[in-house]
């Protein structure tokens, strides 16, 4: 048998607590053989980003309501900070063995992350501490999920610039599309359902329903349909350049190797600038200074300060350079260790 292991997640908002936790349980049961029963309170999102989960030994629960009285798993993850039920900390902290508790915290690049990663913190009242993982870029991190069967597929056929698009509502989009469409390249842009399928349906001025294709200029844009994680890996493979966004498809985007624009998932308080600033110092280190500048000049533009279409230009003269850098930089993020790897290690060694 294998270790058994609960994963509790909560949908915020939007793809990625799912995306993220169906992954991480994904990988559990097919490479290490975990018995993992993923405990999720809105199971539309997985529906839509996994909707063949046949062969895969993940037992999906529905958590809502009164939590069932059931025994604790040997590995208890909370994604994201999500709260556990209080009569289930309880139960787990009664058992003899008491399982190793995880809080799989969100990916950010600043370097305060090393030296909270692993650190237990002890629980108010119950002799069970909890201990914080965090996935990251560098060296004393829990690295990022890649599964062993990731496949980002090839690029496809064709000599205009191919895009892929996905990202929040963007008020930078629209100076966007207009300097594709009226540039002198072909871009065929592949726009993902949701919030860039709508946004770009109000530029367009006409419904933009998925499976449509629409031209302005030199840019065609093609409507698609919410597609499952394993086709959307694909589809950024496909693709010269990679609109990404909040965690999973950012990280897939690194995976995929292509060059790649992301959307931070944006904090009130501005604490995502921090994220964007520190993820840009790590990942652009490897770049000459003007490439450097172009691409930190780009992704500030597309995250609100700057002027995306006055910064596009120097951008798209680095994606030669951009594309080179993509396999270094992969491998370098390789190089720590995927997260499913390190949890497994640093959960056995606590057992
Ligand atoms: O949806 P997101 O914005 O999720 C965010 C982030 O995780 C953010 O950090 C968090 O705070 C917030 O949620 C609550 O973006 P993300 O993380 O890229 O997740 C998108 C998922 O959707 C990813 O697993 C890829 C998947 N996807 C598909 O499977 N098919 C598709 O067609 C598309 C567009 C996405």
């Amino acid at each position: 048998m294998g270790i058994s292991c609960d994963l509790f997640c909560r949908v915020v908002d939007n793809l990625g607590d799912a995306g993220v936790c169906w992954r991480l349980a994904r990988q559990l049961a097919v490479e290490f053989g975990w018995q993992v029963r993923l405990w999720i309170d809105d199971p539309a999102p997985l529906a839509a980003l996994a909707p063949d989960r046949a062969g895969v030994a993940v037992a999906v629960h529905r958590w809502q309501g009164e939590f069932p009285d059931v025994e604790a798993a040997q590995v208890v993850i909370e994604a994201f900070a999500c709260e556990l039920p209080p009569r289930h900390v309880e139960r787990m902290a009664a058992q003899p063995r008491p399982p190793v508790w995880i809080n799989l915290e969100y990916l950010s690049a600043e370097d305060w992350v090393p030296g909270c990663h692993g650190q237990p913190s002890p629980h108010p009242t119950l002799p069970l501490p909890k201990h914080f993982f965090f996935p990251g870029f560098v060296a004393g991190t829990g690295g990022l999920i890649r599964e062993r069967d990731a496949d980002f597929g090839q690029r496809g056929i064709g000599s205009a610039l191919a895009i892929s698009m996905f990202c929040y509502d963007n008020p930078a989009l629209p100076a966007l599309l207009d300097v594709w469409a009226g540039g002198g390249e072909p871009v065929v842009c592949r726009v993902t359902d949701g919030l860039p399928r709508k946004q770009v349906s109000r530029w367009l001025g006409t419904g933009f329903e998925p499976g449509e294709t629409a031209r302005r200029g030199a840019l065609e844009l093609t409507a698609l349909p919410f597609v499952p994680q394993p086709d959307y890996d694909r589809l950024l493979g496909a693709c010269d350049l990679n609109f990404v966004r909040g965690e999973d498809s950012f990280v897939r985007a690194q995976w995929a190797r292509r060059p790649f624009v992301w959307q931070a998932y944006s904090q009130a308080d501005g604490a995502h600038w921090p994220k964007i600033d520190a993820f840009l110092a790590v990942y652009s280190s490897g770049l000459s200074p003007g490439r450097r500048a172009a691409t930190a000049d780009f992704f500030r533009a597309w995250n609100g300060r700057g002027d995306v279409a006055a910064a596009w230009l120097a951008f798209r003269a680095a994606l030669p350079d951009l594309a080179g850098h993509a396999q270094p930089w992969a491998a370098e993020i390789a190089s720590h260790g995927n997260l499913a790897e390190n949890l497994v290690r640093f959960c056995l060694g606590r057992l």
